[in-house]
């Protein structure tokens, strides 16, 4: 049976798993679980929670996009991608829990307000401020180096990637010509990040899905 993840292309919590997944090398099968009736129905049926991602392992139903990455660590499936060491693994979920808990949130407010005609802009005003906080935090954790933990790629660049994609797009929607102005080690980071090919293949995968939501707009 193997590994089967209800997936979305744009959405930042499956694209967190696929990275962890092309990183690791793990042979998956990725349903677009939104592409048709019959699949969101089945999507739900094995998830009453019925969000992608939702990971199914030999039967078995992993929901929450850091649940499944910590699962696939738990099951020693690929390369390893949680640090060994307590203090660094630590940190690895402290850049998680600011990604999940203050970045997200506020983007996630944001995206309802990117139509320009009807905008809330207390809103905006308010959920910009949150962000900054999140951003602000995060460049203070970096440490400047390549990895947000350590000196490879682990379960907290997985999560980061596909946010700060997000970040990067939202800026401009929102009147910031370049989002990482304020947090150079950050914007440093995510960029350099790129050199990676799993990364930059994620990276191109979430272009071309944006691209394909913006242009129905
Ligand atoms: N906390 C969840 C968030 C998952 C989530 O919100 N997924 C969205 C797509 S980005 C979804 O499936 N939305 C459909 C729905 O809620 O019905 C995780 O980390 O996996």
């Amino acid at each position: 049976m193997g590994l089967k993840l209800y997936n979305a292309q744009l959405s930042p919590y499956s694209a967190r798993v696929r990275l962890a997944i092309y990183v690791k090398g793990l042979d998956a099968e990725i349903v677009d679980a939104f592409s048709t009736p019959e699949l969101e129905a089945e999507l739900e049926r094995v998830n009453p929670m019925a969000k992608v991602p939702t990971l199914v392992h030999d039967g078995h139903v992993v929901p929450e996009s850091e649940v499944i990455c910590e699962y696939f660590e738990d099951m020693g499936m690929g390369v390893a991608l949680r640090p060994s060491d307590p203090k660094a693994c630590a940190r690895m979920r402290l850049f998680s829990r600011i990604g999940d808990l203050y970045l997200m949130e506020p983007m996630q407010r944001l995206f309802s307000q990117i139509n320009p005609k009807g905008r809330d802009h207390a809103l905006v005003e308010r959920e910009l401020a949150e962000l900054a906080k999140a951003i602000k935090w995060l460049e203070a954790f970096l440490d400047g180096s390549p990895f947000a933990v350590g000196d490879s790629l682990t379960l907290a660049d997985c999560t980061l990637v596909p946010m700060l994609f997000f970040y990067d797009h939202i800026g401009p929607m929102f009147g910031s010509a370049d989002p990482f102005a304020t947090s150079p080690k950050l914007g440093k980071y995510y960029r350099g990040l790129q050199d990676n090919p799993h990364v930059a293949r994620l990276v191109a995968e979430l272009e071309v899905a944006l691209a394909k939501v913006m242009g129905r707009k």
